[in-house]
């Protein structure tokens, strides 16, 4: 291994910020509020207070096609939270969701306002909400259960993991880099096992635990998370690019991933979100034109 370690750790550890590395600004050893910031509330019962990271649009994907199978309920709106900026940080964030992470989600259509955090806990909720997108038969399931929870569980080593390691620490340690993309590939092999003999994670349905896949693994396997497709061969895993390929082509899924997206190509950034004909004037224009 080339790296020689030189790190001792002192007996009590103390916070030194901002250490160097990427979002190094945004971390904090403790929890709460770090301002006063009332947030935004539209006309429709869902409130989604997020941003289009892969955990973000697990749920912006799942209202899409939540509105695509005619559930009207499912109209939203959704708010960017800048986390580089500590949006998360605000008193009317941290009133939503008390971890300061997106996506948050209020829904005021319930006797007292039902508030909703952990991306698993969004989409569990939703589906039960309007009886879609989890199957009914209990084996099946049972399957997208597990999946859903397996995604929860296993997605922080690849972004937490790999994708700190790999892209954004202030400088490459082979001993982290190699831990978790062992790891990843691990991952990535148990889904395409799974894939072979599945058309998708809970069988023959499309369900919460492929909406909470894809914008990790899939978006992987796509080659759209960390510059890393080549460095992880992710054409080995020849049934995950299947199955991502295939979800890639929703328009559900397409809409979904553009919601609350602050980067990237123009017309790929739907800022806010508050009607479906968004989507054809994107408030992306709406904000650049002069009021
Ligand atoms: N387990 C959480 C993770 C959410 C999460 O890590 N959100 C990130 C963006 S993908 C975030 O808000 N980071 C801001 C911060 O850590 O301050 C979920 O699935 O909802």
């Amino acid at each position: 291994m080339s790296d020689t370690p030189t790190y001792k750790p002192p007996k009590i550890w103390t916070w030194q910020s901002p250490n160097g590395g990427q979002f190094a600004n945004i971390n904090r050893p403790i929890a709460g509020a770090t301002k006063e910031q009332v947030l935004p509330v539209g006309r429709h019962p869902l409130q989604l207070y997020s941003l289009a990271t892969p955990n973000g649009v697990k749920v912006t994907v799942m209202l899409e096609e939540l509105l695509a199978l005619g559930h009207a309920g499912a109209e939203y709106d959704a708010w960017p939270i800048r986390i580089t900026e500590g949006d998360q940080f605000g008193s009317g964030f941290v009133d939503v969701n008390p971890n300061s992470k997106i996506p948050a989600l209020m829904d005021h259509s319930t006797p007292t306002p039902t508030r909703l955090f952990e991306s698993g806990a969004i989409l569990l909720y939703l589906a039960e909400k309007f009886g879609a997108l989890l199957p009914k038969d209990p084996a099946a399931r049972a399957q997208a259960l597990n999946w859903l929870f397996w995604q929860m569980g296993s997605a922080p080593y690849l972004g937490g993991g790999f994708g700190h390691f790999y892209a954004y620490a202030p400088f490459k340690i082979e001993y982290a880099i190699d831990r978790f993309t062992m790891e990843v590939k691990r991952q990535l092999d148990v889904l395409d096992r799974h894939l072979a003999t599945n058309a998708y994670l809970a069988g023959d349905e499309y369900s919460i635990a492929d909406i909470a896949t894809w914008p990790w693994y899939g978006a992987l396997v796509k080659g759209l998370l960390y510059d890393a497709a080549e460095f992880l061969q992710v054409q080995e895993y020849r049934h995950v690019v299947r199955w991502a390929d295939q979800i890639n082509e929703r328009p559900a899924s397409q809409r979904g991933r553009m919601v609350n997206r602050l980067w990237g190509e123009a017309s790929s950034q739907l800022h806010e979100r508050h009607d479906a004909s968004d989507f054809e004037t994107g408030t992306l224009d709406k904000l650049k034109k002069p009021a």
